[in-house]
């Protein structure tokens, strides 16, 4: 079982493309699901939604940067998903999206924003995100890289305890 699983997760990095990842239909989440994805969507495997696992996000490949932060200027290691890759793998087609959180916040994220290559982080500083620290899902942009970033409407866009993408 463990060996069919480690075919399939070299199959899945052999494919290489998110293209060719996308054209696959979403298998359903094993684990508990972190992350739902809904609205203007291709992809589903649940209800009508993409829904997300922990091992099914990082199914889609790493993506990282260094940053400061609205909360601080020390910098810290972000790693996690390109939310470009998630909303790929859903098939998202629309061209806004309201993120929404575990602590009801919601803030609406215009698609354009994925020029950035702001990711979905699940570790800072090599420590996976707990609930208590922002977690499980934080969406974090690359702010030091772009002075335009560095503002408070795209410090909004900074949600943590994500749990939902509604595609518009
Ligand atoms: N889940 C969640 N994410 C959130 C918020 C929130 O209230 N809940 N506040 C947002 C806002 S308005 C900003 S400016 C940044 C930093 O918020 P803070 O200064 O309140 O920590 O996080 C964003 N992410
Ligand atoms: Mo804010």
């Amino acid at each position: 079982m463990r060996y069919v699983m480690l075919l399939g997760m070299l199959a899945t990095l052999l494919a290489g493309s998110s293209a060719a990842q996308a054209a696959e239909t979403l298998p359903r989440p094993q684990g508990p699901v972190l992350l739902k994805v809904s609205g203007k969507i291709e992809q589903t495997n649940v209800d009508g939604e993409a829904h997300f696992d922990r091992q099914m996000l990082e199914a889609l490949g790493k993506a990282s940067f260094t940053t400061g932060s609205a909360l601080t200027d020390k910098k810290q290691l972000f790693e996690g998903v390109s939310l470009r890759a998630v909303l790929e793998r859903a098939g998202a087609k629309g061209s806004s999206m309201q993120a929404s959180a575990l602590n009801n916040y919601k803030i609406q994220i215009p698609l354009d924003d994925m020029k950035y290559e702001p990711i979905i982080a699940m570790r800072v500083d090599g420590q996976v995100l707990k609930l208590r620290d922002k977690g499980p899902l934080w969406i974090v942009y690359p702010r030091d890289a772009y002075p335009e970033l560095q503002a408070q409407i795209y410090d909004s866009r900074w949600i943590w305890q994500l749990n939902k993408l509604h595609v518009e």
